[in-house]
């Protein structure tokens, strides 16, 4: 069994942490725990004594195990339960009144049928075990972007990732004591059970309810749950925007800094892009990058009309596997202290290891925690994570706390795509912007369960969580089109382009700044483009490429445009519109109708 399941020491209550202010906080807690019946209830205040407590726990009861305390001070492994390792997308619901509101891109349950399932799952779960009440923001405690949440879980492994991945404990209990809204969250591990398994969402009760994972996107509900699925929700009526986003900052010699937000699926280098390292001779003529986040933005437009952006999240949950000092120095930086790592393997001498990080040393033990024996997989799980503080980051941008959020002057959508995309273009307005983003397309990864590598239509990287009906959605994005908004201007670009080899064509992770700086030069109207019917596209020429060899394959795949490939893309890219029916806005078909046209001339 595993260690998680049982809490056989209860904690006490910290002196003084009994409670909150607010009626209506205390009564749903004591609702809870009348349906989950723990045997202790803590209310958490997030400080370094708790998370201490809470550390010695784990580690008492096989939750967490120690590494290796000098090369890695203050980390710690997690191994899941094999079968709850990633997201369960067929297992998460939007519970709408109308099914209609949830749309073809979620999957929906009534609200009352989805309480009553939720409900009898809870039903004395956390018998034997504590229950843990985390207040937590997600944003800058003193942003008016941020907003608040109340997550109940029994996994003490939760309440230590929360700790890192949001701003949590008293100063968040006490915004929420002072009147904001915040979302109710409640979660069990169960008995990690796949079959007795829901991530359900009530967007209109600003509710989550979670049984039967410890995984980080299922389980830490600030995160995916919160944060996209019902934050997407609220945003929408609101007038706002919560995006699958990085934000990085590029500052060019002269000093001037510009925000970059982009999407890309899961497990598609958004950490990496995030924390770029720019190339040697960037470095030398001055250039640098600043992480705001690695995954989560939410915007709105500002009194200028320009769309500012904060980074809800405090921490990063990275995939480990192919981090290393030349992928990513600066994620490797951040998580050689302070770190809790899930599903890596392990070497002799108990430092982490996956795959990919090639610093030499050979893992002993795998994720499983069986020996490990490279002919019966990987050691580290695919999907191994990492979660570590944002402030750990040697590029973290001290922006990242400005209550105001930072302003954004250009939007990328990207995904994986081995055929047909080029490595950058840029849409001519917002409208065609909006459609770029809704007709992206990604082959799939192991961040969610299910087969990896199959490509599909994941628009704006928000398939798995947009938390309403994805036509609705467009129509959202197209209204910030208004008299007075300066917004940014929207790219798509594709690291993985790959050549007749299979081997991918363009170096990425620090080169990827030579593509963001034909971008920002885009924005000042300084770069240049051809016009092409998909947009505007760079040549080779426009970007500067020194120091980097491409081959004439290369040059043709990764600056060329397939006419005949893209048109055949744009029916796609039609047919699948046209799976939303008449909640499609139409000027979204006008668009596709218009860019197909132009193909076929
Ligand atoms: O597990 S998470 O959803 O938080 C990470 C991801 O898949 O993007
Ligand atoms: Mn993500």
């Amino acid at each position: 069994m595993n260690a998680n399941l049982k809490d056989p020491a209860p904690a006490t209550a910290a002196p003084g942490s009994a409670g909150s202010s607010l009626p209506a906080l205390n009564q749903w807690v004591a609702q809870v725990a009348a349906l989950t019946r723990p045997d202790a209830i803590v209310w958490c205040d997030g400080s370094d004594a708790e998370y201490q407590a809470l550390l010695q726990r784990m580690l008492a009861d096989g939750t967490l195990e120690t590494l290796n305390q000098d090369t890695h001070p203050g980390s710690y492994l997690h191994r899941s339960h094999p079968d709850d390792v990633a997201r369960v997308e067929h297992l998460t619901f939007v519970c709408t009144q109308q099914p209609e509101d949830a749309g073809p891109n979620n999957h929906w349950m009534a609200p009352r049928d989805a309480h009553a399932k939720m409900d009898a799952l809870f039903e004395g779960c956390m018998k034997g075990r504590t229950m843990y009440v985390i207040p937590y923001c997600m944003g800058p405690i003193d942003s008016p972007l941020a907003r608040c949440g109340v997550e109940i879980t029994d996994s003490p492994y939760v309440v230590a990732n929360m700790r890192t991945m949001t701003r949590m404990g008293a100063a968040a209990l006490k915004r929420i004591e002072g009147g904001d809204s915040f979302v109710r969250g409640l979660h069990s591990i169960g008995e990690l059970d796949p079959e007795r398994r829901f991530i359900m969402h009530f967007p209109d009760e600003l509710t989550i309810k979670s049984f039967g994972s410890g995984y980080g996107g299922n389980a830490l509900l600030g995160k995916k749950c919160h944060a996209l699925r019902i934050a997407s929700h609220q945003a929408r009526n609101e007038g706002w925007l919560a995006e699958h986003m990085l934000i990085v900052g590029i500052e060019n010699p002269q000093g001037e800094t510009h925000y970059v937000a982009a999407a890309f699926p899961s497990a598609c280098g958004k950490t990496n892009l995030a924390m770029l390292i720019p190339p040697e001779g960037y470095r030398q003529a001055g250039w640098k990058v600043w992480t705001v986040g690695d995954d989560i933005c939410w915007m709105r437009p500002g009194a200028d009309g320009r769309l500012y952006a904060i980074n809800p999240e405090a921490g990063y949950f990275g995939v480990a596997p192919g981090t290393s000092a030349k992928s990513n120095p600066n994620a490797l930086a951040s998580i050689q202290t302070n770190t809790i790592f899930t599903n890596v393997g392990v070497t002799a001498d108990a430092q982490p290891w996956w795959e990919g990080l090639d610093n030499g040393l050979t893992p002993v033990t795998d994720w499983r925690g069986n020996d490990f024996d490279a002919a019966k997989g990987p050691a580290a799980h695919p999907n191994a994570r990492f979660t570590v503080s944002a402030k750990q980051c040697p590029s973290y941008s001290p922006e990242a706390e400005n209550p105001a959020g930072v302003p954004i002057s250009a939007i990328v959508f990207g995904g994986r795509r081995a055929s047909l995309v080029p490595l950058v273009f840029e849409a001519r307005d917002w409208t065609h912007g909006v459609l770029v983003g809704a007709a992206m397309g990604s082959e799939t990864t192991a961040a969610a369960t299910g087969a990896v590598g199959v490509m599909r239509r994941d628009p704006m990287a928000m398939k798995p969580f947009c938390g309403y009906n994805f036509a609705d959605y467009f129509g959202h994005w197209l209204s910030f089109d208004q008299a007075g908004a300066k917004l940014p201007k929207v790219f798509h670009v594709n690291w993985f382009r790959k050549g007749d080899d299979g081997k991918f064509l363009w170096p990425g992770f620090g080169d990827n700044l030579r593509v963001l700086e034909w971008m920002i030069g885009r924005v000042k109207g300084e770069a240049g483009a051809a016009e092409t019917p998909i947009g505007h596209l760079p040549q080779a020429s426009d970007l500067n490429l020194d120091g980097v060899a491409l081959s004439e394959e290369a040059h043709a795949k990764l600056f060329g445009f397939d006419h005949a490939g893209w048109s055949a893309e744009f029916d796609s890219i039609g047919e699948y519109l046209r799976e939303y029916g008449p909640r499609m806005p139409q000027a979204l078909h006008d668009e596709q109708k218009r860019i197909a046209a132009a193909l076929k001339g």
